[in-house]
């Protein structure tokens, strides 16, 4: 056969041969944690990335968003190399350095500060780039703990919920996603499903093929909420009135599992006294759902068995965040829906993990440390107080990975003035060019999941997983576990745990001596990829808390009645009047299906979803804004700019942006966190994103 002109000659041969395979698994902060399959061509380069098919989770299908990972991974703004900034803090210009310059010229200066200053005037700031352990909590935790560093409480985005959950059930985990297929009512409560957790998706629909019933429970109808049996438009923030009300109902009409609280439960009487006081009345006054639907659902909730809840972390991000997910995970104790498998809740499964994280990220280091001590402890989610307005000692460098604090943290214009602070040395590892990057002192260009080793665990299901580097690391890029390897050493740290390679970093994590990790050795691993906890035994479901079983101190579900009063957030229809008169929108900025939180920032499609904010018809024409007109979207901290859309996605009086956009790629260079407050929740100390009162004006 006659080559065709402009072929590479394998195409002319007419032998066909099956593409090398690599494996890997998706790093990405989702509950999904897929395992991926990547076809290699003969110079080492992908040409496809799929999802594993032998998976039973991600069953050979991806996200959208990831299905696309090529472009990001072979992307011509990809970092390759060290910079140095050449011009103003934010600017974006940089100048290429060496390796052996830039980080000399860290350990120089984080020395000088430790001495000068006191080493807790250093701040790592440090969330999920990457969800995997070593490249996320490893050798970084080591080396701020050794040098004294201020800690980092990482509460951006799951500590309040984390922490609920703790106080009433002990464990952070619940229902494997495989069993929600024996569910006969499912509840997705301030849980974006298709969005945000895809691989629960074919499990739900199997569910409902035998005959299932789905219900939603959200302030915004997207799309999980459009392909629900029905759809409970709740008030933002009032799910606590909402689950309150539930078991008022649940009680009054002897719905309750009175064996199940008797045996493994703790505080009915109290929970009960609270619940008399949510009669349905009051409880559809507080969250805008009728008398009649409240009651409805109550009834099948408490009388469909198994019930399967899907809680995710939407409902957590305001005032009450906390008491809401106790008790919405009061539920399935009350009915004693956790007997059946399919039956109980699911907010996390990260908990099952029992790794031994004291062995990865050696807390112990500090004593070791210029303070001798434990250092200060920073919340993240208040980072422009943190910067602005922490003292003694003052936070003179920051050290960014794994994060876009830029973007992706509330209160942007406190946070960009501590950014731009003259005397803030501040050090950025990073893929891409993103708006924290633009801050930088030295900018360091990092690998890609695909490229390094790491291990990972899940927080939608109990599969422990290994991955390979499947792709070399392209420029002179390194991986994160690799920098804080190198510089503890210019640091002149000699402990021998700085000097572990990444396997005896995951042969730590495994030797926990816990029995959900029993058998689990990197051997195994190596060779099966994918390793089942050892919850039950093989194609036995998981039942978690069958019979009770729980992990407080008392080993029984704690209601907690006292923390559970309801009071509407600060910033909403019913809290500060005043404010409410001036900024008379809630505005919910949850995840766009498209993104990861601000990871795909610079793909233009994505941009595009992330400018939009939908309003309902009546707000809009009441403020002349018609589909497509360009807002100003504001409140006293700050103003962003985006497009209305015009629809049915939400109530009056409520507003929906898709999270999260760089502000360099918007107009009017900023995005919705100059919106969002430092506020903090009632528990875990997390942020309260979506409680966020705002006006909306036309230009
Ligand atoms: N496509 C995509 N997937 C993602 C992410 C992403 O950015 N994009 N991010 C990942 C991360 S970091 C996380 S933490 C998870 C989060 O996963 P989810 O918790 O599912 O996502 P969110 O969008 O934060 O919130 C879920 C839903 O809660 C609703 N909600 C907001 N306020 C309230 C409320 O007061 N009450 C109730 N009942 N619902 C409310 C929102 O409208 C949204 O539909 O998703 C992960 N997966
Ligand atoms: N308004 C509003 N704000 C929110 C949210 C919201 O819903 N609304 N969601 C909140 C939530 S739930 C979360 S979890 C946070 C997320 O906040 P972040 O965890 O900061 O998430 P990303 O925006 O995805 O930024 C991660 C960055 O890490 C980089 N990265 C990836 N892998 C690596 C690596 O191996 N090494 C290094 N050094 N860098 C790497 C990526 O390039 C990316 O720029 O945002 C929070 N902010
Ligand atoms: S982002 Fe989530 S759904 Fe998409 S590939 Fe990664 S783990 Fe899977
Ligand atoms: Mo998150």
């Amino acid at each position: 056969m006659q080559q065709k002109p402009g072929l590479p000659k394998a195409f002319g041969d007419n032998r066909r041969t099956v593409p090398e395979q690599k494996h890997s698994v998706c790093a990405l902060d989702c509950p999904d944690t897929c395992a991926l399959v990547l076809n290699i061509d003969g110079t080492g380069r992908a040409t496809k990335i799929g999802g594993d098919p032998e998976h039973p989770v991600t069953r050979g299908f991806l996200c959208g968003k990831v299905a696309k990972y090529l472009e990001r991974e072979y992307h011509p703004e990809r970092l390759l190399y060290p910079m140095r900034r050449s011009g103003a803090k934010g600017e974006g210009k940089f100048e290429r350095i060496g390796w052996d310059e830039a980080l000399n010229e860290i350990a120089n200066r984080l020395t000088a500060i430790a001495s000068e200053e006191g080493s807790e005037a250093i701040l790592p700031y440090s969330y999920a780039g990457t969800m995997g352990l070593l490249n996320g909590s490893g050798m970084d935790r080591r080396f701020f703990h050794r040098l004294g560093a201020s800690r980092l409480d990482r509460t951006i985005c799951s500590a309040t919920g984390g922490l609920a959950l703790t106080e009433s059930q002990g464990a952070r985990f619940g229902i494997e996603p495989e069993q929600f297929a024996h569910a006969k009512l499912i509840i997705a409560w301030g849980a974006n499903i298709l969005g945000t957790n895809s691989h629960l998706w074919p499990f739900v629909v199997e569910a409902r093929r035998n005959g299932a019933k789905f219900y939603v429970i959200d302030p915004v109808k997207n799309r999980t909420g459009r392909a629900a049996d029905k759809h409970f438009a709740v008030n933002p923030g009032s799910d606590l009135a909402l689950a309150l009300g539930l078991i008022h109902v649940i009680l009054c009409e002897h719905l309750e599992d009175r064996a199940y609280i008797d045996s493994y439960a703790n505080g009915f009487s109290g929970l009960a006294a609270l619940a008399a006081d949510y009669p349905p009345a009051r409880v559809a006054e507080l969250t805008g759902i009728a008398v009649s639907d409240i009651e409805m659902l109550a009834r099948e909730y408490a009388t469909t068995q198994p019930a399967a809840i899907r809680v995710n972390y939407g409902v957590q991000r305001n005032d009450r965040g906390g008491a809401a997910v106790r008790a919405i995970a009061a539920l399935p104790v009350l009915t004693g829906a956790w007997r059946q498998a399919g039956g109980g809740l699911q907010l996390t499964t990260s908990g099952a993990f029992e790794f031994n994280t004291s062995a990865l990220e050696r807390p112990d280091l500090q004593k070791l440390s210029a303070l001798g001590r434990e250092a200060r402890i920073v919340n993240m989610s208040q980072l422009g107080q943190a910067l602005v307005d922490l003292d003694k000692p003052k936070v003179r460098a920051l050290v960014v990975y794994n994060s876009n604090p830029a973007a992706i943290a509330p209160n942007q214009n406190k946070i960009t003035a501590g950014l731009k602070r003259a005397d803030l040395f501040t050090v950025v590892l990073e893929q891409f060019q993103t708006d924290t990057a633009d801050y930088a002192d030295i900018l360091l260009p990092v690998t890609t999941f695909l490229e390094h080793t790491d291990l990972y665990r899940a927080y939608g299901h109990h599969y422990v997983q290994l991955a390979r580097p499947a792709l070399a690391a392209p420029g002179e890029t390194k991986s994160n576990v690799e920098i804080f390897r190198l510089l503890a050493k210019r640091m002149g740290f000699t402990d021998s745990c700085f000097a572990d390679s990444e396997d005896q970093m995951i042969e730590a994590l495994l030797a926990s001596g816990s029995p959900f990790l029993k058998g689990i050795t990197l051997e195994r691993l190596e060779r099966e990829r994918s390793v089942r906890l050892n919850l039950a035994s093989e194609g036995a479901p998981f039942l978690p808390f069958v019979q009770g079983d729980f992990r407080t101190a008392s080993g029984k579900f704690e209601f907690g009645a006292k923390a559970l009063a309801y009071t509407p957030p600060v910033e909403s229809r019913f809290g500060d009047a005043t404010l409410h008169r001036k900024f008379p929108l809630e505005l919910i900025s949850a995840k766009n299906d498209d993104s990861m939180n601000s990871t795909f920032g610079n793909r233009a499609d994505v941009n595009q979803q992330t400018s939009l904010l939908s309003m309902h018809p009546s707000d809009a024409a009441a403020r002349n804004i018609a589909d497509g007109t360009l807002v100003r979207v504001w409140n006293e901290r700050g103003e962003c700019q985006l497009r209305a859309k015009v629809n049915g996605d939400v109530q009056p009086g409520v507003v929906r942006a898709r999270t999260l956009g760089w502000a360099k790629m918007s107009p009017g260079l900023s995005g919705i966190n100059h919106l969002t407050s430092e506020r903090l929740t009632d528990i875990g100390g997390g942020p309260t994103f979506y409680s966020c009162l705002v006006e909306v004006t036309a230009f």
